[in-house]
């Protein structure tokens, strides 16, 4: 038996500063109609694709205890309803051509709270699930010694909800954002709950600020971090970029999608605008699950909590009792 999902990794290039809505969405609706060309299920957009990666500014005058003064620029960058007029006709094309799309988006809420926020459209064109950002990069407050700021711990919230998993396509889906796809524990969160196919965007500076030792290894680290992710859990990985030079900054593109194997299947080529392709089949997620990565099996979490076994970390910390401080 087979489980295919046509998936479409819809890499977008640079989003200008006075780029509209109405503008992003045609170029969102242009990725959409040669996913169906091409036979997709789901077409996949990056993180915060309907607007500039606007925390590269200081856009209010408050301190640390919150956002103050003239905030009509920064509130510009939130949606708060989805959908809206402006992406309306990306859920309306999307439903005509019977595929189902992910995308993301800033996210102001009725009572005022501000998300980096993703959701999952089924083809019939209803929300299937939504997922608010969890790991938040970046600092608070403005600090001038950077090249470009990065602000998104100013302008979000860390989610409330934590990771979830919804039945879709035929299969259990996932979404993580940006920052999150470093960590294992968004997929293992997921994967203990039966993930089979995890959904990323990404805005990834070239430049990374505090330690630009890094910087030559942000394309290995992007793979490397989503490959093991899929892979020791079993599961598909899809990671679309917003990619190019944005603003006078340089993202990371390497859109990939990535098989349970932790194998790259397909692979964006340039910094702009692209759609890659792949027939990922759900049951090769079985491949790994019920081998080497049956949880059920061979996971021992029993272990994994530091200072409760008298043989393992507890014996470690009654010779050094430092050692509790840094275990
Ligand atoms: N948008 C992000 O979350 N970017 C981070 C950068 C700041 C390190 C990332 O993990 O790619």
């Amino acid at each position: 038996m087979t489980r295919e999902v046509v998936v479409g990794a819809a890499q977008l290039g640079p989003i200008g500063r006075a780029e509209s809505r109405e503008e992003v969405v045609e170029r969102l609706l242009t990725l959409l109609r040669s996913a169906a060309e091409r036979g997709c299920d789901l077409v996949v957009f990056p993180e915060l694709a309907l607007t500039t990666f606007f925390p590269r500014w200081l856009l209010d005058e408050g301190d640390e205890s919150g956002l103050a003064g003239d905030t009509t620029e920064l509130d510009s960058y939130y949606e708060r309803e989805m959908p809206n007029p402006a992406t309306q006709p990306l859920f309306d094309e999307a439903r005509r051509l019977q595929i189902g799309f992910h995308l993301g988006y800033a996210e102001l809420t009725p009572d005022g709270h501000r998300y980096n926020t993703a959701i999952l459209v089924g083809p019939d064109g209803d929300v299937v699930g939504s997922y608010r950002k969890v790991h938040i990069p970046g600092h608070e407050r403005h600090e001038p010694w950077r090249q470009f700021q990065h602000l998104e711990r100013r302008y979000f919230e860390e989610s409330p909800d934590g990771f979830g998993v919804h039945e879709a396509f035929g299969g259990v889906f996932g979404m993580a954002i940006c920052n999150d796809r470093r960590w294992p524990e968004t997929y293992r969160v997921m994967g203990l709950l039966g993930v089979e196919m995890i959904l990323i965007g990404y805005n990834t500076p070239l430049n990374y600020a505090p330690d630009p030792s890094q910087n030559p290894l942000q394309a290995f680290h992007n793979h490397l971090v989503m490959q093991a992710g899929a892979y020791q859990n079993g599961t598909w990985v899809v990671g679309v970029a917003k990619g190019g030079v944005e603003e006078g900054v340089e993202s990371l593109a390497q859109t990939a999608i990535i098989a349970p194997s932790g194998q790259i299947v397909a692979q964006a080529t340039t910094i702009g605008d692209e759609l890659v392709t792949a027939t990922c089949d759900l049951d090769m997620c079985d491949r790994y699950k019920k081998t080497l990565f049956d949880f059920d099996r061979y996971r021992r979490p029993e272990m994994y909590t530091l200072l409760t076994s008298t043989t393992g970390p507890q014996a470690l910390v009654e010779a050094d009792p430092d050692a509790a401080e840094h275990a």
